[in-house]
């Protein structure tokens, strides 16, 4: 770890208080010098750290820039920030994540961007991701999970972000089969899947799985033709003690114990009771037909169980849906 890193992960420790620069100077290994530099260099980052002679350097209470010591503390095991990376732009942190997984990043990395330039949806679309104000993430899966589960995969992690959401905010986030959360009626959060699988015994060999979680993005800032649809979890600074850092910690926390809810299948009570799918009127949107029938059921796949207007049953284990108002 570099200096910086190590004086950043001390300032976290004592996040709002003031470190002298000699008590820094001995943890890190490094002259008073060398630490007021790299304490300047992380001013440059943004991060907001106050120097008050005699007193010495402050990380200030309200700094919520995204970093892996800004997670570690609220992490269940804190080696896993060790694998997190954060970047200030991407295109893409699922782009990135697949390129580190094809190189032979382990599971459980977890990318991070404080904004992507490409942000992706499923089938083509895009995912708006705005500087600062957003969670977007991917982390890369090595589950022992048949490319037959992917839908569980998606599924699974809708609960796992929901609850994190939960325990650090308090906001009950429900949520539209296949991976959308939406609160009050807006998605805050759309998540991506995408596997490779290998092609001989149709096991996947890694998950991507991309979050994305509009955490105080102002109305204002969405573009024209999402204004209806999307919502942020808070529209102005959230309240004391909740961060972007601490939510992408318990997104992590939930999210590496994945495999555990998959194989258990644990989540699926959780995942039908937040789903305002379910005996709701809906239309089946097919590439090549749209049809209005009824949500049932999920089954233990994940997969939605629709009865058409004839009566006739169907699951579905990927595609489109919406709800219809009567
Ligand atoms: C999704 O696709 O919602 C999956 C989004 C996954 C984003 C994450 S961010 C980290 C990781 N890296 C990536 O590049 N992607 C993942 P889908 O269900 O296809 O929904 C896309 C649709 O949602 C768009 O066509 C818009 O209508 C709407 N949308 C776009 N940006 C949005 C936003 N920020 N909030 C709410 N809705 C949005």
């Amino acid at each position: 770890m570099t200096s910086k890193m190590r004086i950043l992960q001390e300032l976290e420790k004592k996040r709002g208080e003031n470190v002298s620069g000699e008590e820094l100077a001995g943890m890190v290994g490094i002259s008073r010098a060398g630490i007021w530099k790299a304490v300047n260099e992380l001013k440059k980052e943004g991060y907001h750290i106050t120097a008050v002679t005699n007193k010495g350097y402050c990380l200030c209470s309200d700094n919520d820039i995204l970093s892996s010591e800004g997670i570690r503390p609220h992490l269940f095991d804190r080696t896993a920030a060790d694998h997190i990376m954060t970047y200030k732009t991407l295109e893409s942190t699922n782009k990135t994540a697949k390129e580190l997984a094809a190189q032979g990043a382990q599971s459980g990395t977890v990318i991070l961007s404080e904004h992507q330039s490409s942000g992706r949806g499923r089938m083509g679309r895009g995912f708006f991701s705005p500087a600062n104000s957003g969670i977007y993430m991917s982390v890369i899966l090595r589950l022992g999970v048949k490319a037959s589960d992917a839908v569980l995969i998606t599924t699974a992690a809708s609960v796992a972000v929901a609850k994190a959401i939960e325990e650090v905010t308090g906001i009950y986030a429900e949520i539209k089969w296949v991976n959308d959360l939406y609160v009050e009626g807006k998605k805050i959060c759309g998540i991506l899947t995408e596997a490779v699988t290998d092609f001989e015994s149709g096991n996947i060999e890694f998950i991507v799985l991309g979050i994305g979680i509009n955490f105080a993005t102002k109305s204002a800032e969405f573009p024209t033709e999402i204004l209806d649809k999307a919502g942020s979890l808070y529209y102005e600074d959230p309240p004391n003690g909740v961060s972007r850092n601490r939510l992408a910690a318990h997104v992590i926390n939930h999210v590496l114990r994945l495999e555990d809810d998959i194989t258990s299948k644990s989540f699926l009570e959780e995942y039908k009771k937040r789903s305002f799918v379910l005996g709701k009127p809906i239309k089946v949107i097919k590439p090549n037909e749209t049809r209005l029938a009824k949500a049932v059921d999920v089954d233990s796949n994940g997969g939605l169980v629709v009865e058409y207007e004839n009566g006739e049953i169907d699951t579905l284990s990927s595609g489109e849906i919406s709800i219809r108002t009567q």
